[in-house]
């Protein structure tokens, strides 16, 4: 069973304080009106970027003298974004022939490299490579440190080249003309490579007395979700607030509107994370990049469509594979000690990361799931991977203090590993040592502790308005409710896996994709209980459900809890 935290108040409570009040003093927010309607003067002057104005002004000889430019997208969500941002922002000021964008395939790695004939190392899917007749190549999300790739492309094919990044620069970098928010002292370290586009067309819009660049916000937007930037950042909510507002690029509506997201109320950054980032990743992962690039970037209906729906087939079809592969994973895998190890060369990288956080959740425990490399004789010399921690254990860091692995290279929950064969073993029982049975409790942090006869409507919606913006650097608000007393448990279709508990107030607490097992004590209960009175205390999100009873001609209104955990009291 998980603790329950709750979060230290940043500011202290006075009496008056309604619960929206209290909940922006736990997350220490200051002004309400300016946390939901992001100002103008939140966005940073794209000046304070370094190098922006060469950049910029770069790009705009390229297009006087009718250069050719070709973009050079990266194999991620955020580096699709990227890419469709700057050649769509571009597409009505060149000829068509003398813009083009080409893409590598996830399979084949990061990088400028992986589209160079002489770098390129095999994989699968189409790989567009840098065409010989390029003037200028701009590269965007990826490539500062492709030092190497950069003098071939620079010396070699004699192509000027921009790289419009936001990862960490580790090296010198003299063939490119770089523009990067790690570098110097721009305040904002969290915008992604899509934002530092938006970022250059400003400027760009600034030398030519235009004003385009806010037609590829929506595109900005979603390269920041997708990338998981920190939503905390003032400039970061400026930006996805008027992103979500004002979706306006076709290939994104028509995926929007086939995955059924309405546009109103409904959009948010969560939507956005569940819907559209992994349509997105879908193709990278199946090194089918290609039709993201085309989604965003075509304007022919048809053709966006058909791809959009080819997308949602894709996701669907990444979804099966993931479940079946965590199947077969789960009968697998080496349970023995407090982290969990799969071996598997079948499973591919772009599903690694994936089944080792789905046996985090069903194990309760960190995992890494790895593929073993062997010598020419067979023999099995070194294992690399996927890794994911439980709760707030810093993982990477516990790997880093064995000190028997070879890297341990990511964030400290999420992250790659390699370590030699023969050191796997001392490496598990490393783990059971300097891992305790205490670390492997899920922490569920809730900001607010309410009783349900507290709660009202308005409430809710308030409440929800911070659901909006929420993600890295914010999650989306908790609660621990009391009081509840539960009318039934419904078992809403078992595909679906959805339990609801009904409460007598009308609050439904809601929890998917569970097996149909869960909250089956609050059914026995029930059961017992002569009087049918069941009281439970949940932690959850609340949130308004709304749906049109078509058959009653009226749109019902619940009050939700979507559910982290419960107890029976
Ligand atoms: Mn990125």
């Amino acid at each position: 069973m998980a603790k329950w935290l709750k979060r230290d108040t940043k500011h202290a409570f006075v009496k008056r304080d309604s619960i929206v009040e209290k909940l922006a003093k736990v997350r220490g927010v200051k002004d309400l009106g300016e946390w939901f309607n992001p100002p103008e003067r939140y966005l940073l002057d794209p000046y304070g970027l370094e190098n922006i104005d060469e950049v910029a002004q770069r790009i705009i000889k390229a297009v006087h003298t009718g250069e050719k430019i070709v973009i050079m997208a990266d194999v991620d969500a955020d580096g699709v974004f990227a890419c469709a941002g700057m050649f769509n922002y571009l597409k009505p000021m060149v000829e068509a022939d003398r813009l083009q964008y080409i893409h590598s395939q996830r399979s084949r790695g990061h990088g400028v490299e992986t589209v160079t004939t002489k770098f390129a190392r095999s994989g699968n899917g189409v790989v567009e490579y840098i065409p010989d007749d390029t003037d200028l190549l701009i590269i965007v999300d990826s490539s500062a440190n492709s030092v190497e790739a950069c003098k071939y492309v620079k010396e070699e094919m004699g192509i000027d080249i921009l790289i419009i990044d936001h990862h960490h620069i580790e090296m010198d970098n003299p063939y490119a003309t770089m523009v990067n928010c790690q570098m110097g002292n721009y305040p904002n370290k969290y915008l992604s490579g899509s934002a530092m586009v938006w970022k250059v067309c400003h400027v760009i819009d600034d030398y030519m007395a235009d004003d385009r660049a806010d037609d590829v916000i929506d595109l900005a937007t979603i390269g920041l979700i997708s990338d998981m930037m920190s939503v905390r950042e003032n400039e970061n909510r400026h930006i996805i607030h008027h992103g979500l507002a004002n979706i306006n690029n076709i290939g994104l509506l028509q995926l929007l509107k086939l995955s059924k997201v309405d546009l109103g109320e409904d959009i948010s950054t969560t939507t956005i994370s569940f819907k559209i980032s992994p349509a997105i990743n879908s193709c990278t992962r199946y090194d089918r990049i290609e039709l993201a690039l085309e989604l965003l970037t075509s304007d022919d209906i048809d053709e966006i469509t058909m791809i959009a729906k080819e997308m949602i087939k894709l996701n669907e079809q990444r979804k099966a594979e993931e479940s079946t592969i965590v199947e077969s994973a789960l009968s697998r895998v080496d349970n023995n000690h407090n982290v969990a190890v799969l071996v598997d060369n079948e499973i591919g990288s772009g599903f690694r990361g994936l089944v080792a956080m789905q046996l985090v959740s069903k194990l309760n425990k960190p995992s890494l799931v790895l593929k073993a490399f062997e010598d020419e004789d067979g023999n099995v010399t070194k294992y690399g991977g996927s890794a994911r921690s439980i709760g707030n254990l810093p993982l990477k860091s516990i790997c880093e203090d064995t000190r028997l692995f070879n890297f341990a290279q990511g964030h400290e929950g999420a992250f790659g590993v390699e370590i030699d064969a023969d050191k796997l073993d001392d490496a598990l029982k490393k783990f059971d040592e300097m891992i305790d049975d205490e670390d492997l409790q899920g922490e569920i942090y809730y900001d607010l502790e309410l009783d349900e006869s507290e709660i009202n409507d308005m409430d809710m919606r308030e409440i929800e308005k911070f659901s909006r913006i929420a993600g890295q650097g914010f999650p989306v608000p908790k609660f621990r409710v009391k009081g509840l007393v539960v009318d039934s448990r419904d078992v809403l279709g078992k595909d679906k896996r959805t339990i609801k508990i009904s409460c007598d107030n009308g609050m439904a607490c809601m929890m998917f994709r569970v097996d149909e097992n869960y909250a089956m004590d609050i059914v026995e209960a029930l059961e017992d209980d002569e009087t049918f009175m069941v009281e439970i205390e949940v932690v959850g999100q609340l949130s308004i459900n709304k749906f049109m009873n078509w058959k009653a001609r009226k749109l019902v209104v619940t009050n939700q809890v979507l559910l982290d955990d419960y107890k029976i009291v």
